[in-house]
C-alpha cells in the first residue's frame, strides 16, 4: 500500500493523537491564547493557517493569516494590527521561510508542528502533535494539527472542547467512501477539476487544489463557492468535474449544480444532503467549525485515486520534496 494512502487511512488515529498533545500542552502550560492571532505556513501549512484563522474569528477573537513569504518580504500590504501571537505552521518543523517567518512580527511566536524541530526550539510555545509522515504530501497531519489547535482554541476562549472519540470516529465513517471515490475517478476520465467551498470550506477547496497538483499533477481551480460563476466557469465542460463542498446546502446550491450540469460538467457533492448531484457523499452533522476534519479524507482520497488511474506514484511527485529550503 503506498505511505500516501496509509497516512489518509490514519485520519481517525491521528484526531486522538492530537486530542493527547493538546492535554499534555494544556497541562504543562499556564497559557491562553490571545484574541488577536496571526497564523502562517507555507503550502498547506498556509492552507491550514488560514481556517484556523477564520474559526479565531468566528469565536469571538480576530485571526488574520497570510503565507510566511508574504510576512517576511510584503507585509506593508496586509491589516496585520498589533496581534498577540504568531503561529507558524509547519508539518517539519525545519522549512526555512516557517522558521524564518516567527519572528517577523516581534510578537511571541507559536509553533504548531509534528516534531520537535528547529521551529519548536526557537517558539515560545509549541504544540507538536507527532503524526509523523512518510509521504511528501500532507494529509493526516493536516487534520490532526486543525483539530488539536481548534480544541486549544476552545479551551483558550472559555468553551467546551470536543470529545476527540466521537470526532475520530465520524472521519472513521467518511473514509468509509473510498470505494465511492475510486468508482467516481474509475468511471469518468475528467480533464480538470474545480473545488468549490465557501467559510470555512474556502480552504479546504484551496488544499484540494494543492492535493490534486501534487499527488496527480492534475490541472485543478478552487474558488469561494458562487465566485465561480462570475466568469471562471467558462472552462468547465463535459471534461470536467466539480467538488461542490458543503455542509447545509441551500437553493443556491441546488441551481449552481444544474447550471454546471447544463454545461456538461459532471458535479461531486460533499455535504450534508444531495444538491441534485451526479455523486454526492454524505458527511455527517458536527460543529461547522470541524468540518474541514470531515471533508480533508474525502478530497485526498479523491487526489489520491486520480493519481493512481494516472499511473503514478503519489508518494513520489514530480519536482517536490519533504521540505523546502532556501
Ligand atoms: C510545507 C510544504 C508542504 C508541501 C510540500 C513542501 O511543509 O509546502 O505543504 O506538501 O511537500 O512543503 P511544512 O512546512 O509543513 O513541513
Amino acid at each position: 500500500m503506498h505511505a500516501t494512502l496509509r497516512e489518509i487511512l490514519k485520519t481517525p488515529e491521528g484526531i486522538i493523537r492530537a486530542q493527547k498533545a493538546f492535554e499534555e500542552f494544556v497541562t504543562v502550560h499556564d497559557f491562553r491564547l490571545p484574541r488577536e492571532v496571526v497564523y502562517t505556513g507555507c503550502g498547506s501549512s498556509h492552507f491550514l493557517a488560514k481556517p484556523l484563522a477564520m474559526a479565531t474569528t468566528r469565536l469571538g477573537g480576530r485571526g488574520f493569516s497570510a503565507p510566511c513569504s508574504e510576512l517576511l518580504y510584503s507585509r506593508e500590504w496586509y491589516p496585520i494590527g498589533k496581534p498577540g501571537l504568531l503561529v507558524a505552521i509547519s508539518r517539519s518543523g525545519e522549512t526555512t521561510e516557517a522558521v524564518k517567518a516567527l519572528n517577523a512580527l516581534n510578537v511571541p511566536g507559536f509553533a504548531l508542528t509534528a516534531y520537535e524541530s528547529t521551529l519548536s526550539k526557537k517558539a515560545d510555545y509549541a504544540l507538536v502533535v507527532p503524526t509523523h509522515e512518510e509521504s511528501v504530501v500532507m494529509t493526516h497531519s493536516f487534520t490532526a494539527f486543525y483539530f488539536s489547535f481548534i480544541q486549544l482554541l476552545l479551551s483558550s476562549y472559555g468553551r467546551e472542547t470536543h470529545d476527540a472519540k466521537t470526532v475520530s470516529s465520524l472521519t472513521k465513517d467518511v473514509l468509509g467512501s473510498k470505494g465511492y471515490i475510486r468508482e467516481i475517478v474509475k468511471g469518468f476520465d475528467f480533464r480538470n477539476v474545480i473545488f468549490l467551498g465557501s467559510g470555512i470550506l474556502y480552504p479546504v477547496a484551496l488544499e484540494a487544489m494543492l492535493k490534486m497538483k501534487e499527488m496527480a499533477l492534475f490541472w485543478s481551480e478552487a474558488y469561494q463557492t458562487f465566485e465561480v460563476r462570475h466568469g471562471f466557469k467558462s472552462i468547465a465542460d463535459n471534461g470536467t468535474l466539480v467538488v461542490l463542498l458543503v455542509n447545509e446546502p441551500f437553493d443556491w446550491h441546488e441551481k449552481l449544480t444544474k447550471e454546471f450540469k447544463s454545461q456538461g460538467a459532471r458535479v461531486l457533492t460533499v455535504g450534508r444532503r444531495d444538491t441534485g448531484a451526479d455523486y454526492f457523499i454524505e458527511v455527517p452533522a458536527l460543529d461547522e467549525i470541524l468540518s474541514p476534519v470531515l471533508h480533508l479524507p474525502v478530497i485526498q482520497l479523491l487526489a489520491y485515486y486520480k493519481a493512481i488511474e494516472r499511473g503514478l506514484d503519489p508518494d513520489r511527485p514530480r519536482f517536490l520534496s519533504k521540505v523546502v529550503k532556501w
